[in-house]
């Protein structure tokens, strides 16, 4: 048994690397404004202090980080000291922690009744107070540590949407004094560009927006930040003065309502920009259907958002709720799961995909961000791995945003050990133990077997039966890498012999289900041209490109037949495509599969189809804008199935453009040269009328 001060001087120890560790990060994140690890982590590790200086107060020391939020201001910036303190915000991450501070509301106001709620989107920016006086803005600050903030009044002058002078509702009325606090935050497109600019120009870029907008508010030279496009939205207030200002004449009277929105709709009729989602809710089981509704449209948002911050709408009751330390009992930021976290690259293997690339995927210690566990994420090829320095046993930073695929965003280098291995790649093809190579000018490194490596068999098949292809019904990825190590198949035309009884003997198979397959085989059997190149999955012929050959040529064997030289004259199809393609046709294996195939398949009557046949014929569109019903390419491909040229830009040969979501200048050339426009829907009906 340990004693009691070797415990505690265990615990000290543990604190020291505890304090020493947020120090350096908040430094990185405050003054540098470059993290290096994730929020996530920072707070961990924050909430392990707070936890340790709850249980045992006697450790607890007024330089704790615990005792200050925000960073050293910087030395250049005069300080500000608030008239009222900056209060900060608590967490909650989930339903169960949301509604234990419902419960606890209730029973610190003795209520049952429903408390009503103003919720706002949380931006991920920079919180400042805005003072004006007499109407005139005279002030701004940043936060902080909460009660003394940097001078940053004339950066914040360059905020376009942040009046110099405030209006009134009628004629000119304003409190005689008003603090107006709220974020300062970097909107995703400015953000994206100025990283753009940083890139080309060869300098460091911002790791996110709400860095970027902390740079450009630190500005000394407030040109700089004049040129950042910086944006702000109201989200309460600071001091107010019980005087107030009416067509000139001072009234002592009290301007403020006692609703926290109303009061959000004042500022707002002051002339300050106030967040469009804000609502008003009726009670707090209202809140949840917010935060889904918010997640939902998060990716669509122009600016970004880590989550919902829920405020006592009741001014009254927030007065009874008060604060404790440096934050009010009656608002709590609900946070959306953390986007990146912190993990560890257990191994790096490497995959084979269809057409041969040796993709490296690293195998991760599990972790949970954007809300779901992830222990894979894909390194792309050896620049990439290049680019993150990165070695196995490495931590490093993942990130999953939306429904992107997990991306390894950086590897934290202060937290690499001794054992940290290389990442060697093999040198021969991990499944089939081929020769591997990469071709000139490319970052892929490829498995040469082609259809003879079990993977890119597996590949290939899986391609052939995929929804824009083949389109067979209930044949999983999980199926045909069984019948595939079974050998019971090895090309797609194989797939075309399989038995009922072969099918239900695998894995989670009955006999429904077989019979099931070998129906949706039957029907796969229906084919066109275009569909059938495409599903023949050369590298680099998408459905768009297939549909252009099959135009071309009408007939599988023109284009087996087509040179180098010819393929190049059909439209969209380059020099690397048409090798591409002659490389396909030139292998005895390809030829064969092909030729089983095109035994196989149902083929439509071709012989009649001759160009001038095609209902779009001589048809030039051109479509722009985002489209709702099919992706881009899709659409591209149906039109040129109907024989129409897809063309990229607007011209007087153009006959037809679709415009769609958000177009730009496309539609205003193509209206300016009396193009005909159609929307999404007519472009559906007109491939609906030729189908
Ligand atoms: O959107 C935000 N980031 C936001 C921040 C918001 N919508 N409301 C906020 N409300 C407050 C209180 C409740 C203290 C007036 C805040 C913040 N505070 C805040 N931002 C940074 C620290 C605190």
């Amino acid at each position: 048994m340990p004693n009691a001060s070797s415990l505690t001087s265990a615990l000290q120890e543990q604190l020291n690397k505890i304090h020493q560790q947020i120090n350096q990060y908040n430094h990185q994140y405050y003054v540098l404004d470059q993290p290096s690890v994730p929020d996530a982590e920072y707070d961990r590790l924050m909430r392990e202090l707070i936890t340790i200086e709850q249980t045992h107060p006697q450790l607890k020391t007024l330089d704790s980080p615990s005792q200050k939020v925000g960073g050293q201001p910087l030395k250049s910036f005069t300080q500000v000291a608030h008239q009222l303190p900056m209060l900060s915000l608590d967490n909650v991450f989930s339903r169960d922690e949301w509604q234990a501070f419902v419960k606890r509301l209730q029973d610190r106001l003795v209520t049952q009744s429903d408390i009503v709620i103003c919720a706002e989107p949380k931006l991920d920016g920079l919180a400042v107070s805005l003072r004006y006086e007499e109407g005139i803005l005279v002030q701004a600050a940043t936060r902080g540590d909460g009660s003394t903030g940097e001078n940053i009044t004339t950066n914040i002058r360059t905020i376009k949407s942040i009046p110099l002078k405030l209006i009134g509702q009628s004629g000119v009325d304003y409190p005689d004094i008003i603090e107006v606090r709220g974020e300062v935050f970097m909107p995703k497109a400015s953000f994206d560009k100025l990283n753009e600019q940083a890139k080309n120009k060869g300098e460091k870029s911002f790791a996110n927006p709400r860095n970027a907008a902390a740079g450009s508010l630190r500005q000394l030279d407030s040109k700089i930040t004049a040129k950042r496009n910086l944006a702000f939205y109201a989200y309460g207030l600071g001091y107010v003065s019980d005087l107030y200002v009416e067509n000139g004449e001072i009234i002592d009277q009290a301007f403020l309502k006692s609703s926290h929105f109303q009061r959000l709709c004042q500022v707002k009729a002051l002339g300050l920009p106030m967040c469009p989602e804000v609502r008003l809710l009726e009670n707090p089981q209202q809140v949840e259907e917010f935060y889904q509704e918010i997640l939902n449209k998060r990716d669509a948002l122009s600016y970004e958002i880590d989550g919902t911050v829920l405020k006592v709408d009741n001014i009254t009751q927030q007065e009874k709720l008060g604060f404790v330390a440096r934050a009010p009992r009656w608002a709590i930021a609900y946070k959306f799961p953390a986007q990146e976290e912190l993990t560890v690259v257990e191994d790096v293997e490497f995959q084979v995909g269809r057409t041969g690339a040796i993709t490296p995927v690293a195998r991760l210690k599990p972790v949970f961000v954007g809300g779901v566990t992830v222990s894979n994420a894909t390194l792309h090829n050896q620049d990439e791995i290049v680019r993150l320095g990165l070695k196995i046993g490495d931590s490093v930073v993942i990130r999953r945003a939306g429904d992107v695929i997990p991306q390894i965003v950086s590897v934290v280098l202060d937290k690499r050990g001794d054992d940290a291995k290389d990442i060697v790649f093999p040198s021969s093809c991990p499944v089939c133990d081929s020769k591997v190579a990469k071709a000139e000018g490319e970052a892929v490194l490829r498995c040469t077997a082609g259809l003879f490596c079990q993977a890119q068999r597996k590949e290939a098949i899986k391609h052939f039966s995929s929804r824009k292809a083949h389109d067979v019904d209930g044949l999983g990825d999980k199926l045909v890498e069984q019948l595939v190590d079974e050998n019971l198949i090895t090309t797609p035309a194989d797939l075309f012999k399989l038995t009922e009884i072969d099918i239900s003997t695998m894995d989670r198979m009955g006999k429904k289900s077989a019979i099931n397959l070998i129906t949706a085989l039957e029907s796969a059997k229906e084919t066109t041209l275009a569909k059938f190149i495409y599903g023949l999955g050369i590298r680099e012929v998408g459905e768009a490109t297939a549909a252009n050959l099959a135009n071309h040529y009408f007939t599988l064997s023109a284009i087996q037949a087509a040179s180098f030289e010819d393929l190049q004259t059909v439209s969209d199809v380059g020099e690397v495509v048409a090798k591409n393609i002659v490389n396909f046709f030139k292998e005895s294996h390809n030829v064969e599969v092909v030729s089983a195939l095109d035994e196989i398949m149902n083929w439509p009557d071709i012989i009649e189809k001759s160009a001038d046949k095609l209902p779009l014929a001589e048809q030039t569109f051109v479509l722009t804008g985002t489209l709702t019903q099919m992706g881009r390419s899709e659409a591209k491909a149906a039109l040129q199935s109907f024989g129409a040229k897809v063309s990229g830009s607007v011209s007087a040969k153009t006959h037809f453009l679709v415009a769609g979501e958000k177009s730009g200048s496309k539609l205003t050339k193509a209206q300016d040269l009396g193009v005909t426009i159609l929307t999404e829907d007519d472009l559906v009906a007109l491939l609906e009328k030729h189908n």
